[in-house]
């Protein structure tokens, strides 16, 4: 320290401890530009956490004890959130019971895993949900979910808090009773998920998409044609879900995207300033993640961090099918997104350690 500045070193912590005094910090003291990342790679096993998030129904009851009855993936190096701008969480509705109804600032998604006959209403309308179907409520909808099965459901949910906190922008309502009327069953999905065609005479208004429910059924009849024709070489078979009025991601702050990596493929490394979230839906494979090994299975969860090389391989004979949530709305729309290819070794890292969480 004596050697920086042009007055002595007494002098200079002088300076610095009216500086402190005053509330004012020389930015030359600071950490400057390196930043530790507060996202870590990891992997969520799902033999570890189904019987868990099954444990919870015997636990608590939403409605009585609790909101929301939801594990949180709450990433290693941090105190909140799955990355530092998604939250992801497991969610379990037992037969007969409701999630009551309410709205946030904050928007979310739910990616259905198990069970069937429950339904989320959004602002009125009835979506069934059933094993792959994707749900979105749009920041400050009416949503509340009500399971009208016999067997347990089991969905993720994945949220974009972190950022919203951040940004000191959470308002939250509840809903005056525990359920919102329904004034539809299905209708977001028969009207607007024909995709390239729309009802002729609406406009759209809302600042979100009017889609609201993507079944799994188109859903793996797009990813089956698209593989059928075309591949990324860093995603394989990829498809974002896509918002039918803008054609662009499906929620200001979260794009969801399906992508299918083929028997023996192995994609190339790259890596982005945006963060993911990952279900495997179906098969396994693992992910290199800056040259660590992250073997995964049907039902786990893993997550590459911002600016990470990575790159996905299945070296098994059946498709792989991989859900992620992914933050690239958020980068894109402030100019902040930027990607990066790996060129040496063929777009493959070298392999130095294994995660064995
Ligand atoms: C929420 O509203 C739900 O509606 C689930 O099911 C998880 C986590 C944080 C804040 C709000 C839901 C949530 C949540």
């Amino acid at each position: 320290m004596a050697t920086i500045g042009k007055v002595s070193p007494e002098e200079m912590q002088q300076f610095y401890e009216n500086s402190r005094q005053a509330g004012l910090t020389p930015a030359w003291m600071g950490r400057g530009h390196d930043r530790k990342p507060s996202v870590e790679p990891f992997v969520w096993r799902w033999a570890q956490a189904e019987p868990l998030i099954l444990r919870s129904g015997e636990v608590v009851t939403p409605d009585r004890d609790v909101e929301r009855r939801v594990l949180r993936l709450t990433n290693p190096a941090r105190e909140h959130g799955t990355t530092h701008t998604i939250s992801a969480a497991l969610q379990l509705l037992l037969p007969g019971e409701t999630a009551p109804a309410h709205r946030h600032t904050p928007t979310a998604i739910r990616w259905v895993l198990h069970g069937e006959g429950a339904y989320t209403t959004v602002e009125g309308d009835k979506c069934y949900m059933e094993r792959g179907d994707l749900i979105l409520t749009p920041s400050w909808t009416w949503h509340d979910h009500n399971n009208e099965g016999d067997g347990p459901m089991i969905w993720l949910d994945g949220l974009d808090t972190p950022l919203v906190h951040n940004l000191e922008a959470t308002f939250y309502e509840a809903f005056p009773e525990d359920q919102q009327p329904v004034t539809s069953s299905g209708q977001s999905e028969k009207k607007y998920a024909s995709g390239a065609l729309r009802p002729a005479w609406e406009d759209y208004k809302s600042p979100y998409s009017p889609l609201w429910h993507y079944k799994w059924e188109r859903t793996y009849d797009a990813l089956w044609r698209l593989a059928q024709t075309d591949c990324s070489p860093f995603d394989d078979v990829a498809m974002e879900f896509s918002d039918p009025a803008s054609g662009g991601p499906v929620l200001r702050t979260m794009s969801c995207w399906i992508q299918l990596i083929r028997p023996g493929v192995r994609t190339r490394a790259h890596r982005h300033t945006s963060s993911a979230v990952f279900h495997v839906f179906q098969g396994e494979g693992y992910t290199v993640i800056d040259g660590q090994r992250f073997d995964w299975s049907t039902g786990d969860f893993f997550v590459v961090p911002t600016w990470a090389w990575h790159e996905f391989a299945n070296e098994s004979s059946e498709e792989t099918i991989l859900f992620s949530i992914q933050d690239i709305p958020v980068m894109k729309s402030l100019s902040l997104y930027r990607d990066e290819a790996y060129e040496e070794n063929s777009g493959h890292q070298p392999i130095t350690s294994r995660f064995d969480g």
